[in-house]
Parts: structure tokens; sequence; C-alpha cells
């Protein structure tokens, strides 16, 4: 197994969800955490928890990954023990409602289509060539089961994560001779704020997403990307699905009561 510590993780979209949980991992693994996202409070208030729990370094930008010159300038002019990144988890993302797509609205698909594939593209290219130059580094993309099948309703958000699956595969055939490690970690559902961003804020819609079955948590997937970035060097576990014990696919889930 690969010690975190001594080396610099960045993760987009550590405000919530599945990228703070990812943050508190690295943390506990001993990781120095370069943490990203809009609500920079949020940040500021994770990375003062985790540097007490843990005695690591932190260090926060507020970052709005849509935003291309804001991504090439905050990444471009990193202080300096921050610049040399060796894990990029890339997961800021969300979905906007599940309309059909004749009905869909196309602000929503720009903010996702932003969001999920150029915000992940623009970090992505900021980021990878320093791992060339260092000859070392990890990219972890989020991708999801949506990534994988479609569901009604799903299309662009879908179609967002298929590019996030053909951008993981195109990276790893680029970067081939290179040592950096691509991986996708493609979950099913995982209960976070997703569904209440997805439903904008109707909290009994979103919490109807889950009802019935137990969803995965934050901290499950963030134990998988962690486990992923920790094998050995010559060891690159491209693609991981994961899946709570009561989702088959994206369409089949079994609900209690
Ligand atoms: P949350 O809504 O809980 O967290 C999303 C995170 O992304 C927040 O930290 C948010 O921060 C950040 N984010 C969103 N837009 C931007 C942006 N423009 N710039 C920077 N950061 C941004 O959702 P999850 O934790 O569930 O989602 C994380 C990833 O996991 C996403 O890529 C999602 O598609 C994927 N996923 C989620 C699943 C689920 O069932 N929950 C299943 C499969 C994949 P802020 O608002 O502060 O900017
Ligand atoms: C996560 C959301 O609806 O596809 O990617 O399970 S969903």
């Amino acid at each position: 197994m690969l010690t975190m510590k001594g080396r610099t993780v960045f993760i987009t979209g550590a405000s919530a969800g599945i990228g703070k949980a990812c943050a508190e991992a690295f943390a506990s693994a001993g990781a120095s955490l370069l943490l990203a996202a809009r609500r920079a409070d949020r940040l500021r208030a994770l990375a003062a928890e985790l540097a007490t729990k843990h005695g690591i370094q932190c260090h926060c930008v507020e970052l709005d990954v849509r935003q291309r010159t804001q991504v090439e300038n905050t990444l471009g002019t990193l202080p300096a023990p921050w610049k040399e990144i060796d894990v990029l988890v890339n997961n800021a993302g969300l979905g906007r409602g599940m309309d059909k797509l004749q009905e869909g609205s196309p602000e929503e698909w720009e903010e996702m289509l932003d969001t999920n594939v150029k915000g992940l593209l623009f970090v992505t290219r900021a980021v990878v060539p320093g791992m060339v130059a260092r000859g070392r580094g990890h990219v972890v993309n989020i991708g999801s089961l949506a990534g994988r099948e479609l569901y009604p309703g799903g299309n662009v958000y879908c179609a967002s994560k298929f590019a996030v699956k053909a951008l993981t595969r195109g990276l790893k055939m680029d970067l081939l001779g290179t040592p950096v490690r691509v991986s996708t970690v493609d979950p099913g559902m995982v209960e976070t704020e997703f569904s209440v961003v997805r439903f904008r804020g109707d909290k009994n819609r979103a919490s109807s997403v889950y009802k019935g079955l137990k969803a995965l948590t934050p901290e499950d997937i963030a134990d998988a990307v962690l486990w992923v970035a920790t094998r050995p060097l010559h060891v690159d576990v491209t693609e991981m699905v994961v899946l709570p014990t009561a989702q088959a696919s994206a369409t089949l889930n079994h609900r209690e009561g």
C-alpha cells in the first residue's frame, strides 16, 4: 500500500458530500489537502477541523470549475508547496432536473455540461502537465453509474457522465508511457446534497430518491477513492463501480416499507 504522508491531494467540490468525505479520508491517511469549491466558508471550516484533528496541512481555494480563466489563474498561481499535486480527485459535479429531453431546460443542460465535463477538463488540463513533468501523479475522476447506463429523464446528466468515462479512457491512453495513473470511481446512489441540488431545494422529492433502501454514504465512496489511490505505483485501477446492495442497475432498486 502506498503512503499518503507527504503527498498533496487536490479535491474539487470538497465543500459537501463525496468531496468532503474524500477530504476526511485523505486527511486521516496523512495527506496534505488542497480543497476547492465555490462555498469557501465551508471549505475553511472543514480545513480547520481536519488540520486540528489530523495535524495535516490544508489550503483552500474558492473556485468555480466552469470558469476556465479562473481555473487557469488560480491553479497557475498556487503557493509553491501546493503546486506539486500528487492526486487530483475530479469530484465537483451536479445534476439539474429530470425532465424529458424534449421538455428540458437548455440552461440546466449548460450548467451540467459546463461543470461535469468542461470543468473537469479545465482542472485536468491545469494539473496534469505538472504530474508528467514530475514523473508522478494520479487523476481520479468521480464518474457515475449514470455514465454507464441511461434512465428516463437522465438524458443530459447521463451524457455528461458518459463523457467523463470517455475522458478517463482517453486520458489513460494519452498518458501511456508516463507514470501518471488515471481512474474513475463510478457510484450508484449516494445520499448527499446531490438530489437537493438536482431538485432545487425540494427536500421531499430529494429524500424520496433514497426512500426504502440503504443508499451508499459519501464515506463509502471516499473509502473506495482512497483505496484506488493507495495501490502500488504499477497498479492502476482504471474503473471501479460501487453500488448499494439494494441497487442492481440505474433503473432496478429494491425498496422496503
Ligand atoms: P453534493 O451536491 O453533495 O456535492 C457536490 C460538490 O460539487 C459540492 O462540494 C459543490 O461545491 C461542488 N460543485 C458543484 N458545482 C461546482 C462548480 N461549478 N465549481 C466547483 N465546485 C462545484 O453532491 P455529491 O457529493 O453527491 O456529488 C459529487 C460528485 O459525485 C458529482 O460529480 C456527482 O455527479 C457524483 N455522483 C454522485 C452520486 C450520488 O448519488 N450522490 C452518484 C454518482 C456520482 P459548491 O457548491 O460549494 O461549489
Ligand atoms: C448520481 C445520480 O441519479 O444517476 O450520478 O443515481 S443518479
